[in-house]
């Protein structure tokens, strides 16, 4: 795994997949934060490539109800996919920052087509309390930020699961969820089915975040060219990310967040990188973007020692 000397950054004002606006400053709120002065602080070059366009839902009507706003969201999904591919290809560091995590399809696609096209697996490590493994059959909501996962696996709705390389974009052996304690009923039931290792809270509790790290990038490593982190703000608990869309108690701490950001950057194994769901309009401050900065600095290598 070569060394990461360049990340290229896009921002996805997405708030298409959740039931009501803020994500779509994400993007805005970590640049605020300083994302890219923190990166280069670092000694590593970092570009800005601005954001992906994305329909606003004033200007749209939801034609699918077992699926809002489908057809957009999967519009943006397929420019993010080729830009993340862009990047790819040119040898540097895709970092993606949302909006809503349904945006998560488009970056997946983007860099396990890279590897595919080289026939190389890619890894993945899905943070979240959700497991946003719903399909357009069993989501109670419609609401789209909560099939990613179950799309970029190939379940759910051909308009997210076809537009990779391959369906499924990755192999379920390859993929792991942490910080889950949240399923809806048929969510659970599905995610069982697919094979993918889940890590729940109880699990973190149980085992302590670095024995879960560790097992997390074994699982993602094995097998692969390297993994995605995608980190959904949610996954933390809200007393230090007040600023996400759908907040659950009992949630991943701050040091136990980082220390999970430091072994991945340890792992030397991470290929790419995004961070979904924040939220300004509920935050305290800026302060879950500057989380998610601190966050994203750690899984970029930045040392206590
Ligand atoms: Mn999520």
């Amino acid at each position: 795994m070569k060394k990461i000397s360049k990340v290229c950054m896009h921002g996805v004002p997405m708030d298409l997949g959740r039931g009501h606006r803020g994500v779509d400053m994400g993007p805005s709120a970590i640049r605020i934060a300083g994302m890219g002065s923190g990166i280069k602080a670092l000694g590593i070059e970092f570009e800005d490539r601005g954001n992906i366009p994305v329909e606003i839902p004033e200007r749209l009507v939801p034609k699918n109800k077992r699926a809002r706003f489908l057809r957009p969201i999967a519009d943006a999904c397929e420019l993010l996919r080729d830009e993340v591919r862009i990047v790819m290809d040119e040898g540097h560091f895709p970092l993606v920052v949302g909006g809503d995590h349904s945006i998560a399809v488009g970056t997946i696609a983007g860099v396990s087509g890279y590897f595919l096209d080289q026939k190389e697996e890619l890894g993945l490590i899905w943070f979240d309390a959700h497991g946003d493994f719903n399909t357009p059959d069993t989501s109670p909501t419609g609401n789209v930020h909560g099939m990613p996962l179950a799309s970029c696996l190939g379940y759910g709705a051909p308009e997210l699961c076809d537009i990779g390389r391959r369906r499924p974009m990755v192999l379920p052996e390859n993929v792991v969820l942490i910080g889950i304690r949240d399923l809806d009923q048929s969510e659970r039931e599905l995610l069982r089915e697919s094979g993918v290792k889940v890590f729940t809270m109880h699990d973190i509790d149980r085992l302590g975040m670095a024995r879960v790290a560790m097992e997390a990038i074994e699982i993602a490593s094995t097998g692969t060219a390297g993994f995605h982190v995608s980190f959904d703000l949610d996954g933390c608990d809200p007393s230090i990310a007040k600023g996400v869309g759908t907040p659950v108690k009992g949630g991943v701490g701050y040091r136990e967040s980082h220390y999970l950001m430091e072994a991945v950057a340890q792992s030397q194994k991470l290929v790419s990188l995004e961070m979904t769901e924040i939220d300004p309009v509920l935050d305290d401050g800026n302060s879950t973007a500057e989380l998610a900065k601190e966050l994203v600095l750690s899984a970029l290598g930045t040392r206590i020692l």
